[in-house]
């Protein structure tokens, strides 16, 4: 029997269009679903749009529109964009549907018939852009301002139905030791271990204050809070046909770490509480990290996204999509942030897409119009094919653990030893000498990288591989490559069928094309740096470095060699603890990317409070020989920080690279 293989993306908010962030998501999902389809699996692609709560209905007022009339506009257009991003998805879920309102309601029931909903009241701060609650100390002081959109927080008062998230701390924990894949990447499931040990409270799963929401089964006062009604749209979407449950449980949610928290704490939570057990939950959570542009976000409220169905066409109407595809998976190493950069897309279209891929089909056309005898083959075609058969193992292994990033890198490792095979094997020679033979073994041995090329590069580029294939005289689509098939090794190719060949599958840009794209997709100047100044504000030339009388306290110069011996990395602060006895010191334990966390000792007990340290990203010198502070007290590592009269101020990253990252 076919094993069955779901995958899902956020539920999208209908407040603004698509745009090349949450294209991100979808996009890799449609990958992993291609992949999945293409190893055999029984697929089921899950995308859609998450449509009730406040913000909606505020938006919705402003626009002077029904809250469903807005909502089946926005939604329509999500539902449009995906497919013209080459995105297949099997189903498209909205939570105003009858069929989702009816899987939540049913959920809840469950859950209150089994005690873990109650009536209680909550005030608090709500950020409506969140759709969450705060704490004060969550929030930016002065003015209780959410640390995400920089608005201010709302009191709210009302009557509430409770979760009781608390009674599920032990068992989470429980299941992320069991199941210690269940967040990736790894260094995110720490940061949900730590949120879960830190303590949970209860959650506020209703509102009295709006309508726009699902209503609570026989207190149609309330409508369900945003999150409850929004997560369970895994569930709801594959109840109807019966048939569909199959499907259940998903076997990875793909998400931005943004919702994290939601996906690897309530959302197993609320689950638990309806009676599921541990191996009916969903499998993964796989949070993937932020596509920035100019350095910041790309998100609708900071207003720097890019259209990406404009961003394809623009490249080009044919492969413009492909690239763009290509491109997101490739460039951002799949689970951290990356810069989304014209200069990037530009320069990995002429040389991986191009000049690699490209130009290794050209290099076929102009020795044969059938597929030519294979004959004898020598050490050349043996360094290819043990250079297939590694980047096509390491290919699939990365796309079995969701990391299409890392399935690309090896899929040109065999790119680039194809080109290799080329340039050593000379098939131009062996014409000129008349050697059919060896150009017959040459040619046959290339078509047949090629057919293997076209099908790894499938669940990324279809269309370019329907391309391929097209001029390698091949049916559109690869047939089904079972767990055994995947072309571990290149497949073998019948003499004489028919090699069409074609035109140049990613042709070059013209320069004119290339700094009118620069110009359409650079960054935003406020996001960027700084715009040049105006020349006649140009300030006069300073004096060379070199002329500058060094400070009086200032150190020998050091040379890059010197620096580069240092091992500096973001790491996030798990825990953080004062020494008995020790007035300055802290005792850390801080995330940097390793199998354990490092147990930091830092002297800035005077200067942070060690509750005001947890979550915090940091710059760790990472390899200090370890020191002792005291007995059994070592520090593995050291924290950088400023320290004037004012005190000691640790140094933080601008933005959210992963711990681990490296800082140079
Ligand atoms: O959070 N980089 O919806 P949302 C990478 N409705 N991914 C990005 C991104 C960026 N710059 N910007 C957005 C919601 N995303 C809820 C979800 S699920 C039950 C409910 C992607 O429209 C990323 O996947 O704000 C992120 O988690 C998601 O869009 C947020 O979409």
């Amino acid at each position: 029997m076919k094993s069955p293989f779901y995958v899902t993306t956020p539920i999208y908010y209908i407040n603004d269009v698509p745009h090349l962030g949450t294209a991100y998501t979808t996009i890799a999902a449609d990958v992993l679903a291609r992949y999945a389809r293409l190893r055999g699996a029984d697929t089921w692609f899950l995308t859609g749009t998450d449509e009730h709560g406040i913000k909606v209905q505020r938006v919705a007022e402003q626009k002077g529109t029904p809250p469903q009339e807005y909502a089946d506009e926005v939604s329509a257009m999500f539902r449009a964009t995906w497919p013209r991003l080459g995105c297949a998805p099997d189903d498209f879920i909205r939570t105003s549907e009858a069929r989702h309102k009816a899987g939540v309601q049913d959920l809840w029931r469950k859950i209150r018939d089994r005690g873990d909903l109650f009536l209680g009241h909550y005030e608090g701060l709500y950020c409506v852009g969140c759709e969450a609650y705060y704490t004060e100390k969550d929030l930016k002081q002065p003015g209780n301002l959410c640390p995400i959109h920089g608005t201010a927080a709302e009191t709210v008062k009302e009557e509430s139905y409770f979760f009781r998230l608390s009674k599920y701390a032990d068992r989470l924990l429980a299941l992320y030791e069991k199941n210690p894949t269940f967040v990736q990447p790894t260094s995110r499931l720490n940061e949900v271990k730590s949120f879960v040990q830190a303590g949970l409270s209860d959650l506020s799963v209703s509102r009295t204050t709006f309508q726009w929401g699902i209503p609570v089964p026989d207190d149609a006062k309330h409508v369900m809070y945003v999150w409850f009604d929004a997560l369970s749209n895994y569930l709801t979407a594959v109840q109807e046909p019966a048939e569909r449950r199959r499907f259940w449980p998903a076997s990875v949610h793909l998400v931005g770490k943004d919702i994290l928290r939601f996906h690897a704490i309530y959302w197993p939570a609320f689950l638990m509480a309806a009676g599921y057990a541990d191996d009916e939950l969903p499998k993964q959570i796989f949070a993937h990290g932020f596509l920035t542009y100019g350095g910041q976000k790309m998100s609708k409220s900071l207003r720097n996204t890019i259209s990406p169905a404009d961003l394809a066409e623009s490249l080009s109407p044919t492969v413009g999509v492909d690239a763009v595809r290509y491109c997101l998976m490739r460039a951002i190493s799949f689970g951290q942030d990356g810069d989304f950069s014209i200069d990037d897309v530009l320069a990995r279209y002429a040389s991986e897409l191009g000049n690699s891929l490209g130009n290794l089909l050209n290099r076929v056309q102009p020795f044969a119009k059938v597929v030519p005898s294979k004959g004898v083959t020598g050490p050349l075609e043996a360094d290819l094919a043990a250079a297939h058969a590694e980047g096509a193992k390491a290919a699939a292994e990365a796309f079995d653990a969701y990391n299409p990033t890392r399935a690309l890198d090896a899929i040109w490792t065999v790119c680039a030893a194809a080109n290799v095979y080329v340039d050593k094997s000379a098939p131009w020679a062996a014409k000129k000498r008349g050697d059919d033979a060896r150009l017959g073994t040459i040619v046959a041995t290339l078509v047949e990288e090629l057919e293997a090329l076209s099908v790894m590069v499938a669940p990324v580029m279809p269309s370019v591989a329907a391309a391929m294939r097209a001029q390698l005289g091949l049916p559109a689509q690869a047939g089904v490559v079972g767990r055994d098939q995947w072309p571990f090794a290149a497949p073998t190719r019948s003499t004489g069928e028919a090699l069409p060949g074609g035109a140049p599958i990613f042709p070059r840009f013209e320069k004119e094309k290339e700094q009118e794209l620069r110009a359409r997709f650079a960054p935003p100047p406020e996001a960027g740096a700084a715009p040049a100044a105006p020349e006649k504000a140009k300030t006069p030339p300073v004096a060379a470095p070199a002329a500058v009388a060094p400070a009086a306290d200032a150190k020998p110069a050091v040379t890059y060699d010197d620096f580069a011996k240092l091992e500096l990395k973001v790491g996030v602060v798990l825990s953080a603890e004062r020494v008995k006895k020790k007035d300055k010191l802290l005792d850390l334990r801080v995330e940097i990317g390793e199998a354990e966390p490092r147990r930091i000792v830092a002297g800035i007990a005077t200067s942070y409070a060690p509750e005001a340290l947890v979550g915090k990203r940091v710059v760790v010198l990472a390899n200090l020989p370890p020191r002792e502070f005291g007995k059994g007290l070592v520090s593995q590592g050291m924290l950088l920080a400023a320290e004037d009269d004012a005190g000691i101020r640790l140094l933080t990253i601008d933005g959210e690279s992963g711990p681990g990252a490296k800082v140079r």
